[in-house]
């Protein structure tokens, strides 16, 4: 298993040009505590200035479509975020799901995508409320999981996020995050066999500075995706300490 923790910025819908200034703290303080892997999803729109001016971090993409190329109005391919700057991309969030109602099967073919022309995956699977309340959560994630990953471990993490979780300001027990990494592990072997072990997974939702130390400290996480803190330096930089 890697050693180093994966802290990620996913910024959503949020961030104009005036931005940037947070992203080169950010990677200023990511420069200083180079035992963490630190990245960014910006908006599209900011991915190739962010590229030019942080050079210490991650710069990547919240999607992309599974073709190369086509009539596919308003999509971005992976190579052409690969080309724009950015050397990963988030697939399967759970607001892509929920919005655009994204298919596992969709999930996998745009993680295929992004890995042929050599970028790093962040493949997001979670629970709404209402499973975790029933008790099917590991179940519904291990399925989710399963159906949506590539043929290959190339350049792929997973992150958990609980669809409950995600900008509400609550997190799961850490006894769950446990439970729920240590079953989606055992998919990724079942799958990849050895290679599913160096496989990072995530976790996202709601993490902050103050819950990140915590969260990092469970078994089988091995870094944070983080929305709403990851927006300032001052948000996200406790949070990449706690990592380091
Ligand atoms: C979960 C997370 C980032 P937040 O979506 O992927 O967002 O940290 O705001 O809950």
């Amino acid at each position: 298993m890697s050693q180093r923790y994966y802290i990620v910025g996913n910024w959503k819908m949020n961030g104009m040009r005036a931005a940037l200034s947070e992203a080169r703290a950010i990677d200023r303080a990511a420069q200083r505590l180079p035992k963490v892997e630190v990245a960014i999803a910006p908006p599209v729109t900011l991915i190739a200035a962010m590229r030019e001016s942080s050079t210490g971090i991650g710069v990547g993409a919240q999607n992309c479509h599974h073709a190369e190329k086509g009539a596919h109005t308003g999509d971005l391919s992976a190579p052409m975020l690969r080309e724009a700057g950015a050397d990963f991309v988030i697939v399967g969030h759970s607001e892509r799901r929920a919005d655009h109602h994204e298919t596992n099967e969709q999930v996998k073919a745009k993680a295929e995508a992004a890995q042929a022309v050599d970028m790093g995956v962040i493949l997001c699977v979670g629970e709404s409320e209402a499973e975790r309340d029933s008790g099917e959560a590991e179940e519904v994630v291990a399925r989710q999981l399963a159906a949506s990953l590539p043929e290959t471990a190339q350049r792929l993490s997973v992150a958990y996020e609980p669809i409950w979780a995600i900008g509400t300001g609550r997190v799961p027990q850490v006894s769950d995050v446990a439970a729920m990494h240590k079953r989606l592990r055992a998919v990724l072997t079942d799958k990849y066999a050895e290679e599913g072990a160096d496989v990072r997974i995530l976790y996202g939702g709601s993490v902050k500075g103050e819950n990140a130390e915590e969260l990092l400290a469970v078994a089988e996480v091995g870094g944070a995706l983080v929305g709403g803190a990851s927006l300032t330096a001052d948000g996200f930089v406790p949070i990449i300490a706690a990592a380091a």
